[in-house]
């Protein structure tokens, strides 16, 4: 068929393709939280129903976007990464970015009901602007929801590793400073601005003291969700004592499944500069299979030390890619 004379406009539009074997994180974040989560009166510091929304909402993009092998939320925000050899939209950056916000914001609003449940029982579930004041609990049209997105890539194990432990040290530094803040506030009386006042200048330590001694606080029994943020991802195997993440001091339990360094550059290097082979059409299928029958799992762990990752060998070092079995051995401590 012959191209209309205004074909030509195509040649506007320009494609950014991602590089290829390097992490691609999606981080969509909201925008206005602040003003966001008065309006909706969230808990603060922290609002358990919010928090569990964010994490509804990434886990629907985990198990919607097969590609995406790992995410970790904290806050208003959450990062999802990308397998390392994704050929998802031939690594086009819009259409990746695009996609991972547009799923999120969709999930978000659709299971706000449930996570906002209306007291008395539900009006309408339209968002509909006319409709004068709503309850805090349903959306209104003037607040809606929305969130940014944008697309970083790391091109080493390492620099991945690192992008995830800035957040969740942000996470640590922000909630301790949030819990200390509003405890001051809201249990202490000081104003917000006696509060600042009050914090300035203190270190980490000089803020457990002031929970411990002034409240009877003992910061490390704060919600794991709270302190760590959440991880979501594909769990092929668990162990009973996987999951209540008892900070294994002893980095030897983990030792059976990887001998990692996963944090060494040189052996970042030596093994995955070059791209893995791309997989067969049965390989794709088998693989596409075992990735929808695991169970996506949402977590509180510590992220920043290696046992995660070594007991879970599956989600960086094999490229996202499903043990061979579908499961893994288990680990015994
Ligand atoms: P932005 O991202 O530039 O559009 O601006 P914001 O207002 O979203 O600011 P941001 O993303 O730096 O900070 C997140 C805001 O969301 C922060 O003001 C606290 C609020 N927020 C997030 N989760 C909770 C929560 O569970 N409870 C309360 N009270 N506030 C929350
Ligand atoms: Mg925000
Ligand atoms: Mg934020």
């Amino acid at each position: 068929m012959a191209n209309s004379k205004y074909e030509y406009v195509r040649l506007f539009e320009q494609d950014q393709t991602l590089l290829p074997n390097t992490w691609i994180v999606v981080r969509v974040d909201g925008r206005g939280f602040h003003k966001l989560s008065n309006h909706y009166e969230f808990a603060k510091p922290n609002d358990r129903r919010a928090l569990d929304l964010m994490n509804a909402a990434a886990s629907h993009v985990v198990r919607s976007i097969a590609d995406v092998c790992f995410a970790y939320g904290v806050s208003d925000e959450y990062s999802f990464v990308f397998e390392r050899n994704t050929q998802m939209f031939e690594r086009r950056r819009d259409k990746l970015v695009s996609t991972v916000v547009s799923t999120f914001t969709a999930a978000y609003v659709l299971l706000w009901p449930q996570h906002f449940p209306s007291t008395p029982p539900s009006p309408p579930t339209s968002v509909n602007a006319d409709a004068g004041p709503a309850p805090a609990s349903h959306l209104d049209a003037s607040h809606l929801p929305t969130f940014d997105g944008r697309a970083v890539v790391y091109p080493t194990t390492a620099n991945l590793r690192d992008y995830l432990s800035w957040r969740q040290v942000d996470c640590h530094i922000n909630n301790l400073y949030n819990t200390t803040f509003w405890t001051l506030v809201l249990r202490g009386g000081l104003s917000q601005t006696g509060a600042e006042e009050h914090l300035k200048g203190t270190v980490s330590s000089d803020k457990n003291e002031m929970l411990f001694s002034r409240f009877g606080i003992n910061y490390n029994n704060e919600p794991d969700m709270y302190r760590k943020g959440s991880c979501v991802f594909r769990e092929y195997e668990t162990t009973a004592h996987d999951d209540d993440d008892k900070e294994r001091s002893n980095a030897a339990a983990a030792a059976p499944l990887m001998s990692q360094p996963a944090r060494d550059d040189n052996e970042e290097t030596r093994s995955s500069d070059v791209p893995e082979p791309p997989l067969s059409k049965t390989q794709q299928e088998k693989q596409r299979k075992a990735k929808a029958k695991a169970q996506v799992v949402v977590r509180h762990l510590d992220i920043i030390k290696d046992d995660f990752w070594n007991r879970r060998p599956w989600i960086l070092l094999s490229g996202g890619r499903p043990p061979p079995n579908k499961s893994v051995s288990v680990i015994q401590s």
